[in-house]
């Protein structure tokens, strides 16, 4: 079954693609023998983050009309934080705003993350390898950036975009260190507000000092997502980066942090607490126990 859906999914079937997904979320046995059959990539993933409400989805969509009308095949995940007010139905509502849903060349998928503290979805990094083996030539990720999820789109995508919205401007002097630090590029969404302009300015004097650290020199766009406006300058910008050549070293403590859960989840896999309490109880009667020796037999 995995073979053939893999098969599938490389042939460009969507419906395979949606499916394997939901097996891989469900950890379904022999999703790992399929991880393992995944051919490399060079698929660039995309990342869009920001705080609620920038814009994201209204951004994502009209990017991926331009991509579209540049022959692009692209493959968007939406990461969505449940939580008790962000329910079911509403991220069904997310999907069907997008106008892209049922274009043969788009494929949207949305994930929540289950409440999984902190990070951006338990299985991010394994569900955008497999969208890189479908033929796409982009990955998009969409999440909301909130803490922990900050550091894993920096470290899953070749650029990040950071999109912001003027009315943060008191915010972005105490906006979380984490968002200013991930941005390959920024985005100054929703444009159209007047004070736009002022920060902008604003932004790219909090970046200045940035540059004295010989860092590359951070993109500014300005996009006002629901006209289009900006979006073509946007893509050409992302593409520029992902061109650079600039080696992404936060992806290399992404990959490293997750072979640690992967290698730590197979040495474990085979201590079940049961087994280990019936153990420990056969030894505590037995009058030479010592807990210490006991994990050291293991
Ligand atoms: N005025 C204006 N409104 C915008 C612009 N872009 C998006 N919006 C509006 O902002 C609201 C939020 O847009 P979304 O695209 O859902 O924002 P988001 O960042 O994806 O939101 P979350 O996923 O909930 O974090 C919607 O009502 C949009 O119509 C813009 O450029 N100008
Ligand atoms: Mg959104």
């Amino acid at each position: 079954m995995w073979m053939q859906l893999l098969n599938d999914i490389q042939n460009g079937s969507q419906k395979s693609l949606a499916r394997c997904i939901s097996l891989i979320e469900n950890e379904v046995s022999g999703y790992e023998q399929l991880l393992q059959s995944l051919p490399a990539s060079t698929v660039p993933v995309i990342g869009i983050t920001g705080p609620p409400g920038a814009g994201k989805s209204t951004l994502v969509d009209a990017l991926i009309e331009v991509l579209v009308q540049h022959g692009k095949k692209i493959a968007v995940l939406c990461v969505d934080p449940s939580s008790p007010f962000n329910l079911g139905a509403l991220l069904g509502d997310r999907i069907r705003m997008s106008n892209w849903y049922n274009h043969p060349n788009v494929f949207i998928r949305s994930l929540a993350t289950r409440g999984s503290l902190g990070g951006l979805h338990p299985k991010i990094l394994e569900i955008a390898d497999l969208c890189k083996a479908a033929p796409v030539d982009y990955v998009i990720v969409e999440t909301v950036g909130v803490g922990q999820s900050e550091i894993e789109i920096a470290g899953l995508a070749d650029a990040t975009v950071v999109v912001l919205v003027p009315e943060a401007g008191d915010e972005v002097q105490t906006m979380k260190a984490g968002l200013m630090e991930i941005a390959d590029v920024f985005v100054v969404n929703k444009a159209d507000r007047p004070e736009a302009d002022l920060f902008v300015r604003n932004l790219r004097l909090m970046l200045a000092p940035s540059f004295k650290e010989e860092r590359f020199e951070i993109a500014i766009v300005k996009t006002t997502a629901t006209e289009k406006k900006g979006v073509e300058e946007l893509w050409n910008t992302i593409d520029a980066h992902l061109h650079s050549g600039h080696y992404n070293q936060r992806k290399s403590w992404l990959l490293a942090e997750k072979a640690w859960q992967l290698i730590q989840r197979r040495r474990m896999s085979d201590l079940n607490k049961e087994v280990l309490k019936k153990e420990l109880e056969a030894e505590y009667n037995s009058g030479t126990f010592n807990l210490y020796r006991f994990v050291e037999s293991k």
